[in-house]
């Protein structure tokens, strides 16, 4: 249906608008904020440029409040300018854009205040994360949510070069394998990279590849003068060329202008009749003006698209565009990072009507009547609902959970333990997790959890081993009502699944409380995906095992090392590695509580397990060590007042740390044991407790840590080991000046039985014990390990 003209015109005046205002307020923040010198601030005119009408179509006419967009990084401003317009952005946030709490150069749910609906920066991910989205919202609907509301589409706007990124095609094999809907990719065709002009054809592989999986292919070339001119006469030989024009080519004519043009047509079908006149009808401009308007800067062509949608599968729209179109470096194959000079700036300013001092107001230099144009965008559909974050009531979390005790365990096996206790009861904290795994469910201990909630498939499957009656220990009946989604082997799937996942109390209303599982050493696999996850403040939990080398006979490949220092340094996850059951069941607990925390209080969590079983405590938790073992750590043997050296240990090497401490104890005065279940909380409290110190002279706060070793004195040393880099407990020197011998591991590769690697690694008791000697005056320990 063609749109009503004084509709579309409003709309292209936005649009001219937007890029405007995007354009501008990169050139303020480079050129014009005090202290602006030059090319500081950066941003990207000409990759924003690119979107601004395909952007102003969507924003201003074809999205419904329930709709969820990921905007390509570079486009932040064109963002931001479209929010500006709606009066939900505002100019000193512009005039501050990369700034210290301006506008943020890529859009961030976290940090910009103009809602943001999935940040994006890292390309690729936010692709994928409207995928998903969508995912999560049939997964919602199943489970009977969003009760009265509308499904909403996810869409996202997609960089022609981005879709390089791996995680891309991988997230296209997981959609088509869960019957995916409402998504919506549009790809920016402006056949630009960072570096240089993309390959030809590039189009023709998008398109064979999302055909393949299932999508709908749209795609947008020409605008409507070029159609135009195409029924003229001559018209087909002028779209044969545009055609066969090789994209670098393209790019360069449309950086030099019309009379660049007009000499290449000539030269190469000049000589074909009518298409001479078609061309000398028209004036420099004119033709420039006819060659860049490709479907991407045509405000009809792409609310045409757009509207012609009348179904929910995934479309794939290839919207051909100019990188930087109207400014004085379209098409230049350098522009990326390019920005409009001061004399530039001017020149474009005057000739868009716009006075100097008045580059801010919203319609300047339009033709329109203001009130017009602010009648029109307060009733924009997008628009009109004033919350579009939603949010959803805490789940409840019993004290404690709870799980069949045995005397030796290893905390992969408690941990499909405890979800098989939530799984067996019907409490509201059951019906909301949802676990998923990349093909690991069953080895990562997910099954007992799966036979008892069921995979999640939109349609009913029955496992075809169960209906011909072989025995299986495991139940792989797929329904609407299931609680696990099976994903295939990439890890990067997980995270961005779990990223939506852990969104869906503000995306969907609905709280979810997701559950994923993978091997450890795949944590490195997913890791920008899990770090997206976290920036997006998703709420997930993530048990990751077996780790380290402890997973000893199962290969040198798979071992951890780093892990316990990502699990530190990523911000927004909390990360534990217990050694006992008993402290996984608390962490566990305390986990789901604190997914449901407030932005800027709560996180995701991150639990490193292990296959190694090992004899559990037999104890009562009383509330105090619960306390401990989620703040990080505590004595499981007090040192006495003389200690003249004390163990710490994290996770699976326990036996070894406590079989060590029995020997030392021996020889040397009033040895104490650490277990310390978290040394990302531990340290993050020792940092917390510091810097509430600074800030308010004063006060006595000390953090867990310093209380736990205070009482020590000055000369005993501390011998710290953990199945991970050894520098992960190393700063536990610095809390109190004591001395530090670190034992860990910094090499991997080998297979072998957990002792021979322990021996070989150095983390094995005797290692323990030789440590704690060279931080002890008198004489060696007396016994020490047996070599087996
Ligand atoms: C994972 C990742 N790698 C590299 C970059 C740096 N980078 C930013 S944009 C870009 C290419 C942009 O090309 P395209 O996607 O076509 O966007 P446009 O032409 O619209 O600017 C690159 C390599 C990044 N942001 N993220
Ligand atoms: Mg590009």
């Amino acid at each position: 249906m063609a749109i009503e003209p004084a509709r579309l015109e409003l709309l292209s005046a936005l649009a001219r608008k937007v890029l405007w205002l995007s354009s501008w307020t990169i050139h303020h923040a480079n050129h014009i904020r005090p202290n602006a010198d030059g090319l500081k601030v950066g941003g990207h005119q000409a990759s924003s440029a690119s979107l601004a009408t395909i952007m102003s179509a969507l924003y201003f006419s074809v999205l419904r409040p329930e709709d969820r967009v990921a905007v390509k990084p570079h486009a932040s401003p064109v963002f931001h300018a479209i929010q500006y317009l709606f009066g939900r952005q505002t100019r000193d946030k512009l005039e501050n854009f990369r700034g210290l709490k301006g506008a943020q150069s890529y859009p961030s749910r976290t940090k910009d205040t103009d809602d943001v609906d999935f940040s994006t920066g890292s390309v690729g991910l936010g692709v994928a994360q409207t995928l998903f989205a969508s995912l999560v919202q049939d997964y919602v609907k199943a489970h009977g949510g969003m009760k009265g509301r509308r499904e909403g589409r996810m869409i996202a706007l997609v960089g022609d070069a981005e879709m390089d990124e791996g995680n891309i095609f991988e997230a296209l094999a997981e959609g088509w394998k869960h019957g995916l809907r409402n998504t919506w990719w549009v790809v920016d065709y402006n056949r630009q990279s960072l570096d240089a002009v993309v390959r030809e054809g590039l189009w023709e592989k998008f398109q064979t590849m999302f055909r393949n999986f299932g999508w709908d292919v749209v795609i947008v070339k020409y605008g409507t003068l070029m159609r135009q001119a195409f029924a003229e006469p001559g018209g087909e030989a002028l779209r044969r060329w545009i055609d066969n024009c090789p994209n670098a080519l393209y790019a360069a004519l449309c950086f030099q202008g019309g009379a660049a043009f007009r000499k290449h047509l000539l030269d190469e079908i000049g000589d074909q009749g009518p298409v001479t006149q078609l061309i000398e009808r028209r004036s420099d401009d004119e033709l420039l003006a006819l060659m860049s308007n490709l479907g991407g800067h045509d405000m009809a062509s792409m609310i045409e698209a757009f509207e012609a949608i009348d179904h929910d599968r995934p479309v794939c729209f290839i919207a051909y565009t100019i990188k930087g179109i109207g400014l004085p470096f379209q098409g230049h194959k350098d522009n990326h990072a390019g920005l409009m000079t001061v004399a530039q700036m001017e020149k474009w300013r005057a000739a868009q009507d716009i006075r100097p001092g008045h580059e801010w107001d919203k319609f300047e230099g339009l033709p329109q009547d203001a009130a017009a144009l602010d009648a029109f965008l307060k009733d924009v559909p997008f628009n009109r609902d004033s919350q579009r974050r939603l949010n959803a009531p805490v789940v409840e979390v019993p004290r404690e959970l709870t799980f069949k005790q045995a005397s030796q365990m290893s905390t992969q096996q408690g941990f499909g333990l405890v979800l098989n206790e939530i799984a067996r009861g019907d409490s509201e904290l059951a019906a909301r997790i949802v676990t998923t795994s990349p093909d690991v469910t069953v080895s990562t201990n997910l099954g007992a959890w799966v036979n008892r909630r069921g995979l999640f498939a939109r349609a009913e499957k029955a496992d075809t081993f169960r209906s011909e009656k072989i025995p299986s220990t495991y139940n792989w009946d797929a329904s609407p009502k299931g609680q696990h989604i099976e994903l295939g082997i990439a890890e990067m799937n997980l995270f961005i699944l779990l990223s939506a996942l852990g969104l869906s109390h503000q995306i969907n209303g609905e709280r979810l409380l997701p559950v994923g599982t993978l091997y450890d050493p795949f944590i490195e696999r997913g890791l920008d995906a899990l770090n997206y996850a976290c920036y997006q403040d998703a709420r997930f939990m993530v048990a990751a095992t077996p780790s380290g080398i402890t997973l000893a006979p199962e290969g040198g490949a798979h071992q951890s090392i780093a892990t316990p220092l990502i699990g530190m340094a990523q911000d927004g996850l909390a990360s534990f590695e217990p050694a006992f059951v008993d402290e996984l069941a608390a962490i566990m607990g305390w986990g789901f509580r604190h997914m449901q925390r407030d932005s800027g209080e709560g996180g995701s969590v991150y639990l490193r397990l292990s296959t190694r079983t090992i004899e559990q405590p037999q104890r009562l938790m009383s509330p105090e060590l619960r306390e401990s073992i989620t703040d990080g750590a505590y004595w499981l043997r007090k040192p006495g007042p003389n200690a003249e050296v004390v163990v710490a240990y994290t996770g699976a090497v326990a036996p070894e740390a406590i079989e060590a401490t029995g020997f030392i104890g021996e020889s040397r005065r009033d040895v104490g044991l650490l277990a310390i279940t978290s040394v990302d909380r531990l340290h993050a409290g020792w940092t917390a407790a510091r810097n509430l110190r600074r800030a308010r002279r004063g006060v006595q706060h000390l953090s867990h840590i310093e209380q736990l070793l205070a009482p020590l004195s000055r000369d005993c040393g501390i011998v710290t080991v953990i199945d991970g880099h050894p520098a992960a407990l190393g700063w536990l020197g610095s809390v109190r000046g004591h001395r530090v011998e670190t034992l860990g591991v910094e090499h991997f590769g080998q297979t072998g039985s957990i002792d021979e690697l322990y021996r070989t690694y150095g983390i094995d008791a005797n290692a323990i014990i030789d440590a704690a000697e060279g931080l002890t005056a008198g004489g060696p320990v007396l016994h020490r390990k047996m070599a087996v």
